[in-house]
Parts: structure tokens; sequence; C-alpha cells
């Protein structure tokens, strides 16, 4: 993309209304623009970064064996009624009447659409084990929305729901889940660390919700501070294997780790040596579920098993917070100057910023790498404006792109472009063969 083609609002000044500093970048940087309270237009580049996230959702869930599906955002009260929820609610639901005086609702969650669908149309164990999920609008009428796309009224979150015949082999879905979710936030630059919770208003009484440890986080947690030294690398688990997903579990979970909703001190005191006590913030980016037949029992979601006899399916849900993490990534990942984008969730692979403007040699160079990284597969975002140098870095910096190629008039002289990191800071001069190579080799991985 060029810049003079594209769409960036980017602002000069700090926006007074934004309290944290993901929300502040998020506006400054053009990526959001509130259409009003809690409610977001994603312009161009947040919405490259949500479409991002959402991909590696995708993959993931894929990966892990579940079923893309979608749901719609607005739903009749009647199943809520069936289920018990729609009294229980309370105002957090946004409730619509049709013209025909209908009440309807805008989905805060999809408990009772999912478990409708299956039981029109499934009856057999010889269905299960399956799991079903969308990426789907939320509306949820949260008295206090704040701090931009972290908490939001209208927020995108990916649901999922297992259906299977008994406790053990909903478990083993509740394991998978945390192993794909462990791989999903890796993918995006993160670290979220699974903590027992509370069922809240889902319900269940086994719950890890998952959380990024940043200092604008709503949730006081205490850990264990072995747990941040856990990586899930690039280990290959089996999602069809019991034992290797019940080791993940038992390798991330066993360690203390709460949130201030079922922290216990003397539980904390007795289990993690003073030294390795630590008491933080974070940010809720996920939660896990496993409910067994709350819905299934309520609504009649029965399946014959194999003797033949019929009894409810025992279910799960699963969430992950898709818009949230924009907010939440930088909230991780920034500095004073702006964002820095994990390379796996960056809208644009690379900047170029050309120098001089007009010169024909500059133009010629970057006209060059932008079509050879094009041709690489890669997205590349070409400064190609008439503006001085310092103002063109000003705005890389800002919306965070991980590489930056320059490409100036005196540098071509010798052959060279300049290669920088956003992270570190560092320059290194070298042939546009040689930093396209570069970059390619970077993302090769992503
Ligand atoms: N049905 C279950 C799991 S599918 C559920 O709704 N879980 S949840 O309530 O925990 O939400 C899942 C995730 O959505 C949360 O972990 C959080 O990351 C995100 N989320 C919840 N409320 C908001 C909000 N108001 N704004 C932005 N993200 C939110």
């Amino acid at each position: 993309m060029r810049l003079t083609r594209y769409f960036l609002p980017v602002l000069k000044e700090t926006p007074s209304e934004a309290q944290i500093v993901s929300h502040r970048m998020m506006l400054r940087a053009g990526m959001i623009k509130q259409a009003s309270a809690g409610i977001y237009s994603w312009l161009p580049l947040g919405y490259k970064v949500l479409k991002r996230i959402e991909q590696i959702v995708h993959e993931e869930q894929i990966r892990a064996g579940h079923i893309p599906m979608l749901m719609p955002t607005l739903q009749s009260a009647d199943l809520w009624r069936e289920s018990g929820r729609y009294d229980d609610y309370g105002q957090e639901m946004l409730r619509i009447k049709d013209r025909h005086d209908r009440d309807m609702l805008y989905g805060p969650t999809n408990e009772e659409l999912i478990t409708d669908i299956f039981r029109s149309h499934v009856s057999s164990y010889k269905d299960l084990p399956l799991t079903l999920y969308h990426i789907q609008w939320k509306f949820r009428d949260e008295i206090r929305p704040r701090f931009g796309v972290m908490r939001g009224r209208e927020f995108l979150m990916k649901d999922g729901y297992n259906f299977d015949i008994d406790k053990d082999a909903a478990l083993h879905a509740y394991n998978r889940h945390l192993v794909s979710y462990l791989r999903s936030y890796e993918r995006m630059g993160l670290q979220a660390i699974p903590m027992r919770a509370d069922g809240g208003p889902i319900g269940g009484d086994y719950t890890h919700e998952f959380l990024v440890l940043a200092e604008t986080g709503e949730s006081e947690v205490f850990y264990d501070s072995e747990i941040t030294d856990l990586k899930f690398g690039d280990r290959a688990v089996d999602y069809d294997s019991v034992p290797e997903c019940q080791a993940v579990l038992e390798e991330f979970t066993s360690r203390y780790a709460r949130t201030d909703e079922t922290h216990d001190e003397a539980a904390f005191h007795a289990q993690v040596p003073e030294a390795r006590r630590r008491t933080a913030r974070g940010i809720e980016v996920g939660q896990i579920f496993y409910f067994g037949t709350k819905y299934s029992e309520a609504m009649g979601a029965n399946v014959v098993g194999p003797d033949g006899s019929r009894s409810p399916v025992h279910m799960g849900s699963h969430g992950i917070g898709v818009s949230r993490l924009l907010g939440a990534i930088i909230e991780a990942s920034h500095d004073d100057r702006g964002i820095i984008w994990p390379e796996g969730v960056t809208p644009f692979h690379c900047g170029i910023v050309n120098l001089k403007q007009g010169d024909v040699a500059a133009d010629a160079a970057c006209d060059g790498l932008y079509k050879a990284l094009t041709a690489k597969g890669l997205e590349p975002l070409y400064d190609d404006r008439a503006e001085r140098a310092g103002a063109k870095f000003a705005t890389m910096d800002l919306i965070g792109l991980p590489w930056r190629i320059t490409v100036g008039p005196r540098g071509l002289e010798k052959g060279v472009v300049e290669l920088t990191s956003r992270r570190s800071g560092e320059s290194e001069e070298l042939s546009p063969e040689a930093a396209l190579d570069r970059i390619a080799q970077i993302y090769a991985g992503h």
C-alpha cells in the first residue's frame, strides 16, 4: 500500500478522553474512531490488525479440530427464557422489540443458540465429539465502557462450544482448548497466563481465564513467578491425545495463579515461597468453561449413548476477546513513540521510507523494493508522501511496523538502504537485495 493512496487519519494531538496508552495510541494511529460510548468504527489500519488476529484464531481452532460457522448477532428471547437466563442476565443485555412486538436481543454470548442448533440435528453419541465455534460481534451493555476496545459494549469474540458424551470427554475438550489458546496467544506475541477463575453468568465451577500481565489490567492477579518462565513454543501436541493435552494443562496450571475473584491468601502463602510470590495486574483475553449439563438439561439437548439410553450432552464454552486483544497487545508492546507490533499481527510487514520523494534514484529503488516485497507475498507500507524524513519516521514509529527500510539518494550512491528494527531501534546498512531477503526470512516463520 502506498501511503498517499491509503486512509490513515493519524492524530497530532493526544486525545484527552483516553486514559490508557493502548486507547490513546489506537486513536492517534488512526485505527479506530468512537461511534458512541463503547462502540467503535474500525478504520483501515485497525481493521487490518483485527483481521490478522482473527486469522490466527481461525488457524489454531481449525488445527485443534474445531469447526467454524456463523450465528447471527440478533437472537430471539424465547431461547433465553428456556435456559432461564433471560431474566438473570439483567441490564447488560440489550433488549430489542421487532415490528411484531417480539422480544429480541443482541447476543452477549451464544450458549442458547448453539444448544438449539445441536438439539435440532444431533441425537446420537456417534456424532460426538463435536466442537463448533464462530467469530462474531457481541453486545454487552457494560455500565462503564472504557479503555477503548478493551471494555467495549460492542466487541468481537471468538466463542466455541463443545458437545461430548460424558464428563471425561468434555474435560478433554477443555484441555484441548487450553492448548490451542496457549498457541494462539504466543503467535500474537503475547504471554497469557491461565488462572483459576469464577464462572459468572456463564456458569460452571471449572473455568480458567487467560491473563496478559500489564499495569493497566482491570484484574488484580496473584501468581508464582515461575509461571512467567513457561513457554509453549513450537512443540507438537496431538490434539486427539488425552494424555498429551492433559500434560500441557498440568504444566501450565499446576502453579498458583489466581485473579482477585478466586484468590486465597492462605493457599498462596502455603503453596508459593515468599521470594516467588507476585502481585500484579492483568488483562483478561480469554476464558474457558466446563459447565456440564447446565444448558443441555434446561433445553433438552440429549443424545442416545452406546447402551441405548438418552442423557443430556456435556458441554463447555470457550471465548477469546478478539477486539480486546488489540488493546492488550499494545499495552504489552509499545514505547514512548508508539506501538511495536509483534510480527505475527502487524498490519503491514514492513515500512518503506523514501527520504527524498521525487529523486529519480530513490523513487526507483522504493518502487523496486515495493514490487519485490509484494512478489514475495509480503505487504509493505510505502510512505511516498512529500514530507520531511522526521515526519515520516514519526508516523512509522507511531503505527508500529516492526521493520522499516529507509531509502535515500546518499545511501543509494553506495548501493545501500537501511533496515531498522522498531523494537531494538538498531539499524543496519545493506544492499536492497539483502534487505529483501532478511525481511522474507523474518516472516518465513509467521
Ligand atoms: N460464552 C463464554 C465463552 S465463549 C463467554 O462469553 N466468556 S466471557 O464472558 O469470558 O468472554 C470471553 C472473552 O471476551 C473475555 O475473556 C474477554 O477477553 C472478552 N470480553 C468480554 N467482555 C468484553 C468487553 N466488554 N469488551 C471487550 N472484550 C470483552
